[in-house]
């Protein structure tokens, strides 16, 4: 297969302003006929070439003559023009309901619906499917009236009506320019959540949430969620919605979260329906985050797009940041920032420390699709947060303001976007302009040594990690927020500063200090770096109990908890007494926020602990782990029954407070059950039943799926039972068995493979297994490789029905530098059988080979 690289790009040469759909539904045979007018780009004398996808062309007309001069170059349709402007038409038939890849158009439970981004639309019909070619779309639609009652698509509807035949048609037309890939058609018998919108300019918009009947009463959370966006985007960004109608449809299969078709979003389900029964606090927080995501990609992503797939971080990395915004805005600042650390340090460190390690603007690539990854959007978030940092808040929305006026209706690049920061912030990003092409995570080291007089000098060192195809990396800028405290008060010592590490090594001094300083660095995670600044545990708990960034707390605790972590899977035991009394410590403070207490008294991940080893032993970072929860549960019991009891809710609601209370609960519910397994799990089993909420139900039934209790088989039947119609709670029931700490998990999981209501055709059913299980590190890496060889065999056999899910549920096997040389070579084994697989995606070949390297 052909790699496509960034350098090669060439504009287009033909532009194609109108398009006109004629889409004839059927889920085994619909036809579609496309008339484009095509223009020349400029005085070239190239044929017109226009992607396709599986099918042929059935007829080609130019200027409404039939041709036969064209041709088919692999799947690319070539027609041979003279002039400079003609109208051309083409006619192909497709096969939704054949269409198990969820690309293009495709059948899920009864709906027939779309996803074009990154290269979908080609596969419905014959057009340069390209992001910087932006066309006006005008789609009619016909289809069986009695089956496919609703008949949506991009913009506003123009026209409907019947026809003798039982079938009906719908016209919609778009009036803003887009690229294929935010063409969007759903048909089906759907019933719609309504409201109204009114614009700060006095416009309405008619708002939609299109679901099955029986979803309706699970729309409320996502409809207010969609106009808490709208009104957000108004007024931290001056942004405005365009058009007289915003339509979202939830479907069950989908390959992705969501999409931002213009006017037109459409969702995986998960990201939309929810109520107490059904959904947790997560999921809610997911749902807005999402919905807001999707919503603000009108602007970042629809109205200004992006040249090229290689700018794919222009309008991801962009919206995250603006999501992440928007939801710390609705809750707990400082929480929605611990948990996108969290996040930033579960999924994008370990990429960036891998074989599949990309710049946020890539090079080359094989499949874009496997360029959608947590650097191009978590990274790509990071990246803008800085330039925020950097520039401050008026001169970042000034700069924002520029880039949106700039380049509205336009395909823009991510120089475009850092020119504009440049130019109303005043200052000179060259570079700062390494973020965009250099992979790795910076490392920095860190060093405060006190001197006589008052004085300290602060020495700081960077270090950007070789990655594949970057063997030497130069200095980047760090923007490192830092503050000093006083080792014996607690008290600040300075102010916060800004300083930006933009050398190998930089010295500061501190004068004037009346105690010795305690260094608090990168504070809010001011940059997306990996710090290495040895504190004593005291120093550390002494932050973690005075700092007044809630993000320098959380991580001095998390650094506390951790270096007791490291030290008993490298010694075999470890001092776990200023961790307890540092957690004592939080636990007893009555000035913090419950949300905040449940994220601070947190045990490290065990992939994260893993992070910080030069070679991963599952099973030791897993007892490691278990003894500290085990001595933290039985130490602070008493304050545990008491955080459990106080925080108790009379009936749920989802505000930030109740959240917050529900979720120290639940941590502190898991701290008694390593505490006193027994009573643990009856308490957790008494929870799981008497609850009103799936937050509760579901944190119980973790609590009592990771021990050996006979609650657990009992709640996992209850559980079935009562949600064996709900396909997002079986998901969950899936899930929660495959990230069990069991012993025995990778064996359950190998047999619940093959529970009748386990289908790879469904993505998020096979993200709930085998995506699942791939990231809980002692079941995966257990030492028969049995683990290994499960996640082959499913990508393997995922990849003949959707190479796309297929090879984003890969990365785990690539991991094999980290572990021993046994485990290695297992995990190498299984790649290889995976790469010499007969008939294998371009998609999964692409993960596996560099998985390799
Ligand atoms: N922009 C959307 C990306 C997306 C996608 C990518 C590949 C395959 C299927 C997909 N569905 C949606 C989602 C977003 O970032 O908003
Ligand atoms: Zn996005």
């Amino acid at each position: 297969p052909a790699v496509t690289r960034r350098e090669a790009y060439q504009p287009p040469d033909w532009h194609v302003p109108e398009l006109a759909l004629d889409i004839d539904l059927d889920p085994a045979e619909t036809r579609v006929r496309a008339t484009l007018s095509v223009i020349r780009a400029d005085a070239h004398d190239r044929p017109l070439r226009l992607d396709g996808a599986g099918q042929v062309p059935l007829s080609v007309t130019v200027d409404g003559v039939a041709i036969n001069d064209w041709r088919l170059e692999g799947e690319t349709l070539v027609v041979p023009l003279d002039g400079s402007a003609h109208t051309i038409e083409t006619e192909v038939v497709i096969a939704p309901e054949r269409n198990t890849q969820l690309m293009g158009l495709y059948a899920s439970g009864g709906l027939l619906c779309t996803q074009c981004e990154a290269e979908g639309f080609r596969r419905i019909t014959y057009f340069p499917d390209r992001p910087d070619v932006l066309a006006r779309y005008t789609v009619r639609i016909t289809a069986d009236k009695a089956r496919y009652p609703v008949l949506l698509a991009n913009g506003d509807p123009i026209a409907s009506g019947d026809l003798e035949d039982g079938r009906h048609w719908a016209e919609w037309h778009d009036p803003f320019p887009k690229p294929s890939y935010l063409f969007a058609l759903v048909a089906g018998d759907l019933a719609a959540n309504r409201a109204s919108f009114t614009t700060i300019s006095g416009r309405e918009v008619a708002l939609a949430i299109w679901v099955r009947e029986r979803d309706l009463p699970k729309t409320g959370h996502a409809l207010d969620a969609l106009q808490a966006a709208m009104a957000w985007d108004e007024a931290v960004y001056g942004r405005e919605y365009d058009l007289g109608m915003f339509n979202i449809v939830a479907v069950d299969d989908f390959n992705f979260g969501a999409m931002e078709n213009k006017g037109l979003n459409i969702f995986n389900s998960r990201y939309i329906l929810a109520d107490p029964d059904t959904a947790t606090d997560q999921d809610y927080d997911a749902i807005a985050g999402v919905v807001a995501h999707e919503y603000f990609h009108n602007w970042s992503g629809d109205r200004v797009t992006c040249r090229d797939w290689f700018q794919l971080s222009l309008k991801e990395g962009f919206t995250v940041y603006r999501d992440q915004s928007f939801s710390a805005d609705q809750g707990s600042a400082a929480v929605k920032r611990i948990e996108d650390v969290r996040v930033l340090r579960a999924a994008q460190f370990p990429e960036d420390a891998g074989p599949l390690a990309h710049p946020i603007r890539p090079d080359s690539y094989l499949e874009i699709a496997n360029f959608y990854t947590a650097t191009i959007y978590n990274k790509g978030a990071e990246v803008i947060r800085m330039m925020a940092t950097i520039l401050g808040p008026e001169a970042f929305r000034a700069a924002t303001d520029l880039y949106f006026d700039r380049f509205d209706g336009t395909a823009a690049t991510c120089d475009d976007f850092v020119d504009c920061m440049e130019e109303a912030g005043g200052v000179d990003l060259t570079q700062f302009r390494l973020w965009y092409s250099q992979a790795g995570t910076p490392r920095v080291v860190a060093g405060l040594a006190g001197q006589p007089g008052g004085r300290a000098m602060l020495t700081l060192a960077q270090h950007v990690p070789a990655t594949p195809g970057q063997p030497a990396k130069q200095a980047m800028v760090l923007p490192l927020k830092l503050r000093l405290f006083g080792a014996d008060t607690g008290r600040p010592l300075t102010d916060e500063r800004l300083v930006l590490l933009d050398s190998p090594t930089k010295e500061i001094a501190f004068d004037g200090l009346a105690e010795r300083p305690v260094l608090s660095i990168n504070r809010s995670f001011s940059a997306p770096v990996i710090v290495e600044s040895a504190r004593a545990a005291a120093d550390l708990a002494l932050l973690s109990a005075h700092d007044d960034d809630p993000f320098a707390r959380y991580e001095a605790m998390q650094q506390l908890m951790l270096d007791t972590l490291v030290a008993a899977v490298t010694h075999g035991r470890a001092d776990h007494a200023a961790a307890v009394e540092a957690v004592r410590h939080i636990l007893e403070d009555a000035t913090l926020e419950p949300a905040f207490i449940g994220e601070a008294v947190l045990l490290p991940s065990e992939s994260f602990i893993g992070d910080q080893l030069a070679v991963v032993d599952p099973e030791a970072i897993f007892r490691a782990r278990a003894a500290l929860r085990r001595d933290l549960g039985i130490a602070l019991e008493p304050l545990w029954r008491a955080a459990y009891a106080d925080n108790a809710a009379g009936h749920y609601e989802y505000t930030p407070a109740a959240k917050g209370c529900r979720r120290l609960r639940n941590v502190a519910l898991d701290y008694i059950a390593a505490a006193d397994p027994q009573g643990g799990a009856a308490l957790a089993f008494a929870q799981f039943e008497g609850t009103d909420n799936m937050t509760d139900r579901q944190a119980a039934l973790t609590t009592l799926a990771g021990g050996t209790s006979d609650a657990r088989i009992a709640a996992l039947d209850i559980f079935y039972n009562r949600y064996s119609d709900n396909a997002l709670v079986l998901d969950k029931w899936f899930s929660t068995q495959a990230l069990s700490t069991r012993d025995d998990t990778a064996q359950m999981v190998e047999e619940l493979a093959h529970h009748p209501d386990f289908t790879l055709a469904n993505p998020n059913r096979a993200r709930a297994l085998v995506g699942a299980f791939a990231v809980n590190q002692r079941a995966f890496h257990h030492p028969s490789g049995r683990g290994y060889r499960f996640l082959a065999d499913q990508v393997i056999a995922l990849d003949k029905l959707n190479p796309q899910t297929a090879a984003r549920l890969l990365p785990p096997l690539g991991r094999w530098r980290r572990v021993d040389e046994h485990r290695a070579q297992s995990m190498r084994a299984e790649l290889e059988r995976i790469v010499a697989t007969p008939g294998l995606s371009k998609d999964v070949l692409e993960q596996a080979t560099r998985s390799l390297d």
